[in-house]
């Protein structure tokens, strides 16, 4: 018996600015100059953190950390994308989407040394601290998109970010489906860097994209180049236009790749080729930016120069920032676990406390 087709789907990918720097003009979203030189700032100085934090761990100045090199165009460009009113609820390698949020670098610093207090930032709300629980963002983000709607904040929307990896776990799941149930305000982002931590993608899932997930629940989801800062910025700002006029969630897959380790504790070279790492670098998101910019007459060797100088002098100035905390405790993360004191707990700090080596107690304060 012939089967009757019920539906049929597909799946399309987004590129405007190819790693050659080929610009597609049909697709170009016409970002200002001003917006198009704060877009490749944000990027260059996302990268320019991200080799500052490895050089520091590996002086033994900074706690392990995870790094975003190669994720620049994927989350520098939505947060161009975004208003002050957005949502940002992001997880832990989006180092150059926050610092254009407002987040204070002093304190990501000390954020990513080990002191929950990095998590205090300046900005009032509206940008989620870093989470390490993978997928778990996602639901908030769901939540706080439910309450978006609820409220009727119509010039307001979320936008999430998680990994391959997350995309197994079923918080995701359960938030993309209410999501689209509820038709609530939110763009989910995932970004498809090829691994979780040493699990390769094709390990992940069968599926073929990661986009066509959001099939399954009923809303649109869309690859991306997420190495094409014209790409991600295009598809964001639709998705947020969309998600603001109450046309509900969209999915956006960065396809895009991690050039460097998981986190410092990490070594990639156990688990995949340099062949592999070296074709993507071929397609770095950061100097593709940069040739973009050229081209529309925007920068030259002059810029580059003088912002190099300023990033230099930003980070110095955090890293010394961060580094003044002479008196915070080493056991001070005891504090933070419940709100009145518990018993096994206490028991738990006296026992940190007592293996500390003398010198390490001075050295934990900072001195
Ligand atoms: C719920 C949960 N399970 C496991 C871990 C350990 N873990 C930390 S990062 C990570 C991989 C996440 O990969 P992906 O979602 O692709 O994000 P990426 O780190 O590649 O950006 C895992 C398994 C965790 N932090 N939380
Ligand atoms: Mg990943």
């Amino acid at each position: 018996m012939p089967l009757k087709e019920v539906a049929k789907f597909s799946v399309s990918q987004l590129q405007v600015l190819d790693e050659h720097g080929q610009l597609d003009e049909k697709l170009d979203p016409r970002l200002s100059a001003a917006d198009a030189v704060r877009l490749y700032e944000a990027m260059a100085l996302g990268r320019e953190v991200d080799q500052r934090l490895v050089r520091l761990q590996r002086q033994g100045r900074m706690g392990t950390c995870p790094t975003c090199t190669g994720h620049e165009a994927a989350v520098c460009a939505p947060a161009l994308a975004m208003t002050e009113r957005d949502w940002f609820v992001g997880y832990y390698r989006e180092i150059g989407a926050r610092l254009m949020r407002g987040d204070s670098l002093a304190q990501s610093l000390r954020y990513w040394h080990g002191y929950e207090e990095g998590n205090l930032q300046p900005q009032p709300g509206r940008t989620l601290p870093v989470t390490a629980i993978v997928g778990a963002q996602v639901l908030h983000a769901v939540g706080i998109a439910y309450a978006m709607k609820y409220r009727r904040e119509t010039d307001s929307a979320v936008v999430t970010f998680f990994g391959d990896g997350a995309t197994s776990q079923g918080d995701v799941h359960e938030a993309m489906n209410f999501a689209a149930v509820w038709q609530v305000p939110v763009v989910f982002i995932c970004v498809n860097n090829q691994w979780a931590i040493s699990q390769p993608r094709e390990q992940q899932t069968r599926s073929e994209t990661i986009a066509q997930k959001a099939i399954a629940y009923g809303f649109e989801g869309l690859q991306v180049d997420g190495n094409d800062p014209l790409g991600m910025y295009l598809a964001t700002d639709r998705a947020l236009r969309r998600a603001r006029e109450g046309g509900g969630p969209t999915l956006i897959e960065a396809l895009t790749y991690r050039l460097l380790m998981h986190t410092t504790a990490d070594d990639p070279r156990r688990y995949r080729s340099d062949a592999e790492v070296e074709r993507w670098w071929k397609r770095d998101p950061v100097p593709r930016m940069r040739r973009y910019l050229e081209g529309r007459a925007l920068w030259g060797e002059a810029q580059q120069q003088a912002l190099q100088e300023r990033m230099r002098q930003q980070l110095d100035a955090a890293v010394a920032e961060a580094e003044l905390r002479e008196d915070w405790r080493p056991d001070l993360l005891f504090d933070h676990v419940f709100g009145a004191p518990d018993p096994e707990l206490e028991a738990q700090r006296q026992t940190f406390l007592a293996a500390l080596p003398a010198a390490t107690a001075v050295d934990a304060h900072g001195a």
